[in-house]
């Protein structure tokens, strides 16, 4: 049996868990702006929008720069790593702007998703190489949290225990040299919504992944209580015959939950994975007055179900900015009851709430 050989002192230990508390904080979650530039490329498609550097910039101005309605909904900020340099138009960086507005700076530090030999098409996720690195030098550039995205699939065959097995040890590699630069890492294992799988079949998979999900944290000596994880919901796959209700889809994600991850883990973090932005709050809401007992906060890290409206609106144009601001804020707004359990849909929905922002196989 191994001995622990501690790497974060007791002053490290606690500045990391006032991070990941800030971060959720009640009533607060995430915006995941990290959408690498492939991404954005297919984003940019559906508004027939030019992917440039500067209308990247010009597109996330808004949302960054929203009013004081989103203080108390968005505990952190997920940035890529080109818009952790860029500016506002008067000229103040980005992580500075979101640090003044009292939000927490994050960085997505994996580099994406590469095929994992003999597989049924799995994958693992690439960017170890240099992250030891990189995470010393984020920390400086203004930095307190990653993240870094694992992808597995669901269909007859898979996942596989050696997809499983990999995609866990990843992220726990990952998340312990995050710490040891004072990043509170987010470990994403993100189960796809594609195939015509039940609710009780992700909900199966999901436990077991995020099982070896926490045998491998356990086995990488990482400090639980420093970091956050950013799970799927279980849902049935998107091909789906059968609908499932918000109350259905809770009591499965929170017995996953339950049954997995340590109390420990100050947050959960979901993923909208697809979902319309309406799917996607009320399933939080769901999840948050679910009556069972819940020990860690429940919250949101949506990328497409906060901004799909918000890019609609914005359109490519910059004189839009103000409107692609204002159904933003509406969907922090309700996501920020819904991780209190306080949602109360009103039809009030913004350009795309509706629409399945789902995309096949979300694995690029
Ligand atoms: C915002 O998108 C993030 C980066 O994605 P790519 O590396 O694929 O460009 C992504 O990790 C995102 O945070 C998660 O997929 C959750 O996003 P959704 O849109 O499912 O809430």
């Amino acid at each position: 049996m191994p001995h622990a050989y501690p790497f974060l002192s007791p002053g490290q230990k606690k500045e990391l868990s006032d991070i990941a508390l800030r971060i959720v904080a009640p009533g607060k979650g995430i915006l995941a702006a990290d959408e690498s530039t492939g991404s954005v490329a297919k984003r940019s498609q559906s508004i027939s929008a030019e992917n440039t550097e500067e209308n990247r910039r010009l597109y996330r101005q808004p949302l960054f720069t929203a009013d004081d309605r989103v203080k108390p909904c968005i505990g952190g900020v997920i940035f890529f790593h080109e818009t952790l340099y860029q500016k506002t138009d008067d000229g103040k960086l980005f992580p500075q702007l979101i640090k003044e507005r009292g939000m927490v700076v994050g960085i997505k530090v994996d580099k994406g998703v590469v095929p994992l030999a003999g597989t049924n098409g799995e994958t693992t996720t690439q960017g170890l190489d240099g992250l030891y690195e990189r995470c010393a030098q984020y920390k400086k550039d203004g930095a307190d949290f990653a993240k870094w995205r694992c992808v597995l699939k669901i269909t007859p065959t898979t996942p596989s225990s050696l997809a499983i097995k990999e995609n866990a040890n990843v992220l726990a590699r990952y998340a312990s040299i995050c710490q040891i630069h004072g990043i509170v890492p987010i470990v994403e294992p993100e189960i796809l919504p594609d195939g015509d799988h039940d609710l009780k079949r992700c909900q199966y998979v999901t436990e077991k992944v995020l099982a070896a999900v926490y045998k491998a944290l356990s086995e990488h000596h990482v400090y639980l209580e420093d970091t956050l994880l950013k799970p799927n919901m279980v849902t049935a796959g998107h091909s789906c015959s059968h609908k499932y209700t918000a109350q259905e889809i809770a009591m499965a994600t929170v017995t996953a939950l339950r049954r997995t991850v340590p109390p420990a883990v100050p947050g959960i973090t979901f993923l909208s994975g697809g979902q319309s932005e309406e799917e996607a709050t009320v399933n939080l809401n769901a999840i948050n007055t679910c009556p069972l007992h819940k020990p860690w906060a429940l919250t949101f890290s949506y990328g497409r179900a906060l901004q799909a409206s918000a890019l609609k609106a914005w359109g490519g144009k910059k004189e839009n900015g103000k409107a692609c601001q204002e159904e933003y804020i509406k969907r922090a707004l309700a996501n920020s009851a819904a991780c209190i359990g306080k949602y109360e849909s009103k039809g009030d929905k913004g350009a795309a709430a509706g629409e399945s922002l789902y995309v096949a196989n979300h694995a690029y």
